[in-house]
């Protein structure tokens, strides 16, 4: 026997799934992350862990983790966890892959519109009793119809925001590390270079995860390249963009806006300029929010603890 730990309140139907096969250690807080010494301490007799990007498995959580099995992550993306080393540890690692796709590339394109059309703007205007007359610009925004859109990243998500875009009969271009010929053949998306990508978007959409490769790429010189009136919207990871590369371009009217639903540093500090750019509109790393699929990424994470415990192969492994 060993322990199961979660280190969110989840819902009881859950938790009650993984108390019939061991004992479960919950960190009763939906809101605030289990403290790392705590979470180190539990590690100790784990025999699995349900955790969320706020948990970083490096060498020192593998150490103290003799008996671990699984570490079931509650997101797609995995660069809170060192794969590599955790396979060298004979754990298995898995993510929530698919379930959360269409969900992530819904608020991809609210995002898009978001900044697009000024919505919060717009919402803050009326709010503060600003709306005294009808003006022939009042808040006027962009359109997405007919817009080129550069895709960075065209994964499942990439391809989901992509397909939702052929709806506003967007010219869509894209940029991966490898070319994807059912994106280029079904939604008719052009495969381009980088620079390309950057200097002919009207908005560039970023769904890629963080890697080696794609770290920093949205760097000083990149925004330099866009579009004066370019939307830059990232639904990825944060650290995929030069943040202060990001402050510079919307200070200098390097670019028209931005939307943002992952930043460098999560939660937000409170200090970013971001927060007091009007032409940015930042979310809190929402993307596969919708109760159904938040449902089912804690039932593929359950699943796949189930499955290992009992010597199986889980659903959904992240291979090294
Ligand atoms: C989540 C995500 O919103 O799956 C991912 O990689 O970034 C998002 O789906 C969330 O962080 C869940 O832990």
């Amino acid at each position: 026997m060993g322990k199961i730990i979660v280190t969110r309140k989840v819902p009881d139907k859950f938790i009650e799934q993984l108390e019939a096969i061991d004992t479960v250690e919950l960190w009763d807080d939906a809101y605030t992350p289990m403290p790392r010494d705590k979470f180190l301490k539990a590690l100790s007799e784990a025999t699995a862990c349900f955790i969320t990007l706020s948990e970083q498995i490096d060498e020192e959580a593998l150490n103290a983790a003799p008996n671990l099995k699984i570490i079931a992550n509650m997101a797609v993306g995995f660069d809170n966890i060192d794969v590599q080393l955790a396979h060298d540890h004979n754990i298995v690692v898995t993510n929530t892959p698919d379930v959360l796709t269409e969900t992530t590339a819904e608020l991809g394109v609210s995002l898009t519109l978001s900044v697009a059309r000024r919505i919060v703007e717009a919402e803050r205007y009326v709010q503060e009793g600003k709306w005294q007359s009808w003006s022939p610009y009042l808040l006027a925004g962009k359109d997405l119809y007919r817009a080129k859109v550069g895709i960075f990243g065209m994964g499942d998500i990439g391809k989901a925001v992509a397909r939702r875009l052929k709806g506003f009969e967007a010219n869509i271009m894209y940029h991966n590390r490898s070319r994807h010929s059912d994106a280029e053949e079904e939604l008719g998306a052009l495969y381009v270079s980088f620079d390309t990508l950057l200097k002919n978007s009207d908005f560039i959409i970023c769904t890629a995860p963080l890697t080696e490769e794609t770290k920093d790429k949205f760097d000083k010189q990149a925004f330099e390249k866009m579009k004066k009136e370019a939307i830059f919207i990232n639904i990825g990871r944060g650290a995929v963009v030069d943040e202060e590369a990001l402050i510079h371009a919307l200070n200098e009217g390097q670019i028209w806006a931005c939307g943002l639903d992952v930043l460098r540093e999560e939660p937000i500090n409170m200090a970013n300029p971001l927060l007091k750019m009007k032409n940015a509109v930042i979310v809190p790393h929402i993307g596969s929010a919708s109760i159904v699929t938040r449902d089912r990424m804690i039932q593929l994470c359950v699943d796949n603890i189930k499955l290992v415990l009992a010597g199986h192969e889980p659903l959904t492994p992240v291979r090294g």
